[in-house]
Formats: C-alpha cells, structure tokens, sequence
C-alpha cells in the first residue's frame, strides 16, 4: 500500500506540472483527494488490514492529501496570477508619447467662434455696452414667458426645446433670456451684449446645427428708434467684415419685439447665386432684430412711459462661416485640429 501511495505521489506531481488551466488543475484535484478520488479509494481499500497497517497507511495517506491540497491551492494562485497578468497584457495601452510625437510641434490656435465672440465684443464695449453671460440650463419664465410668449402662444412651436423631465427647464433655446435676466440686474437706461451657446432639438444641414451661439443685444433708453438698432447693426458688420456687405431688412415676426424684423447678409459663401449654405435663396438670416414689445419691459419692471429699446439676436456661427467663408456649419464643432488650425495662433 505505501507503494501504491509513493507511485500516487509520482503521478499526482506529474500530472498536476501538466495542468494548463484552472478546469485542468480542478480535475487533478477531484481525481487525487476528491470524494471517490485516489486516497480515498485506497483508505477504503484497507477494511481487511492490520491494525499496525491501517495505522502506517492511515498516517502516509493523511501526509500525502496535505500535501496534495497545498500543491493544489499553489497551482490554482498561480494560475490566477498567470490570468491576470495575460488580461493585463492584453489590455495593454501605450500611454507615453514617442519621441516622434513629442518633437511635433502642434500650434495651438483659438476656435473661430470665439475669434470673432470677441472682436463683437471689442466691438460693443467700445460703445459702451457691458457683456453679460447667463446660464444653458433656463426656465420657462426667462426662455418664454416673460418673453411675451405665454404656455398656449404657437410662437412656442418656433423653438424646438430640450424640456427637462420636470418640464419647467430647459435647455435655452436662444439667448433672449438674457433680456429679461439682464433687466432684473440692471436699471434703465442700460445697454448689454450676451453671447453663448443655445440649444434645439432639430435636424443638421450645411447651416443648422442643434447646438449653435448666438449674441443678444439689448439696449434701453429714452426715445430709441429704429434708426439706433440699424446704426448698431450697420456698425458691427462693417467691423467684423472690413467692407460693405449687402444685407435687406424685411418684417420677421417675434413676440418678444414690435416691430420686428429679419436682417439677411447676401449668401458669401456663393455670392448670391444659391447654395447649400442659403438653401438656393442668395440669402443668408443673420440678425434678427427690433424694439422691444413693452410688456417685456414690463415684466423687466422698466418704465415703459419713460423708456423704450431695441434687441438683437445674432446667428454667431452663421456670421462666422460668412466671415470665413466656411460651407457647412458642421465643421465648427468637429473638433478637427486640422479645421481650427486655419484661424490663428497663439
Ligand atoms: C431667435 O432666436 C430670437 N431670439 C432672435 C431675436 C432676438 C429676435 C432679439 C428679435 C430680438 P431665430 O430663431 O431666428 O431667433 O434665431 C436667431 C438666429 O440664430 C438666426 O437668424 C440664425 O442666424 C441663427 N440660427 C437659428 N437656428 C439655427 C441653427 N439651428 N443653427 C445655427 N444657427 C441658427
């Protein structure tokens, strides 16, 4: 019996350098020390035996499953540990930069948007504007309501509008809120400029995007008329573009402004003669603009016997892809190096 138990030892050694995986080193297992295994088929054997037999078996077996089990649970951590590192191994990512990439020089350069955000912004303190910023995520009060545009008015189908779950926010739809969150700061009479981001929920082409910038402009003051808003309008185009561009005033409906009206640029990007970019019209909405209805002074707590006022809300991106001749608005917000590289460096 301590024979067999020897050649056992020998076998189990062996077999268990050849077990590759875990499954391997558990049927190793199950076949030397497991229930009906090998040691326990030789303790069973020894009924017949010799008390002094049963003893020195008995003792030689207990030795050899000991051992058994902690060459066992050695293989099994190893293999664990051979697991892991071929995972990590295999998961391998090179984070270090080659010397190749860390002698490229790569020019930085400022987006085109905010390039011109701020020379309008130059453009408009040098006036006497102040420059106010407001926040993306709106309610309903300053995105619509105090903008004369109440639950039920269908001017609330223009804006298509990210609702939060709540259905009391909103991810602004334009930068008109900067209207009334101006008014609440400021006391008449007052003159602002905001740019930012706006949010709609609408399909892209060469000149829509779902998140775009637009710049408001506000100014309220005593007998302000439409010559003003046209002076500011003519002023900043002229600056940003350095030469006359053609642009015609036509009626544009906005709750917000009485009258209101739509300024279009003639199309840069085709000269007028229809693209992608004005939808075949030659025409280019930019700037929609006018004088502020006077329930939204009201809501602003402005005197509306004393002050009136104009607002503007310009299509930033748009003026930018006029500026730069740019064809499709989708690559301002591609985050290609290779686009933004174009405009200017550091
Ligand atoms: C408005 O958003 C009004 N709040 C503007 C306004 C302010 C009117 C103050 C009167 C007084 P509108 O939806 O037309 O209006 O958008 C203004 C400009 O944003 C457009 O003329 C256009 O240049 C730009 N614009 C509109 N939708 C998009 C879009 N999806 N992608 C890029 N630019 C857009």
């Amino acid at each position: 019996m301590l024979d067999r138990l020897q050649k056992l030892s020998k076998q189990f050694e062996a077999e268990l350098g050849e077990a590759a995986s875990q499954a391997d080193i558990l049927a190793v297992k199950a076949k030397y020390i497991g229930k009906k295994g090998e040691i326990s088929s030789i303790l069973k054997g020894m009924k017949d035996a010799s008390p002094e037999e049963k003893k020195t078996v008995g003792k030689e077996s207990n030795r050899l499953k000991q051992e058994m089990h902690k060459a066992i649970s050695q293989a099994l951590s190893e293999r664990e540990k051979q697991e892991i590192e071929e995972q990590l191994r295999q998961n391998r990512q090179d984070i270090s930069l080659t010397k190749s990439l860390l002698g490229q020089r790569h020019p930085a350069a400022y987006h085109p948007v905010t390039i011109v955000q701020r020379e309008i912004e130059d453009i408009f303190t040098s006036m006497g504007f102040t420059i106010l910023n407001g926040p993306h995520i709106e309610d309903d009060y300053h995105n619509f309501e105090a903008l004369n545009i109440p639950e039920t008015h269908p001017a609330r189908d223009m804006q298509d509008t990210f609702w939060f779950s709540d259905m009391k926010h909103l991810l602004r739809t334009h930068t008109s809120p900067m209207q009334v969150r101006g008014m609440e700061t400021h006391t008449a009479p007052f003159k602002f400029v905001c740019p930012g981001k706006v949010f709609r929920c609408e399909d892209t082409d060469a000149s829509h995007e779902m998140v775009f910038h637009q710049l408001e402009g506000m100014m309220v003051g005593e007998n302000i008329s439409v010559a003003n808003l046209i002076y500011f309008m003519k002023v900043l185009l002229a600056e940003i573009f350095g030469k006359e561009v053609e642009v015609r005033l036509r009626p544009g409906y906005f709750p917000f402004v009485e009258p209101g009206f739509e300024l279009d640029i003639k199309c840069l990007i085709c000269g007028g003669s229809g693209c992608s970019v004005c939808k075949q019209t030659g025409w280019v909405e930019l700037l929609p603009c006018g004088m502020v209805h006077p329930r939204v002074l009201e809501y602003g707590q402005v005197d509306t016997d004393k002050y009136n006022g104009f607002a503007f809300g310009l299509g930033l991106d748009r003026l930018v892809m006029m500026r730069y001749g740019i064809d499709d608005i989708r690559y301002l917000h591609s985050g290609d190096l290779r686009f933004g590289q174009q405009f200017s460096e550091y």
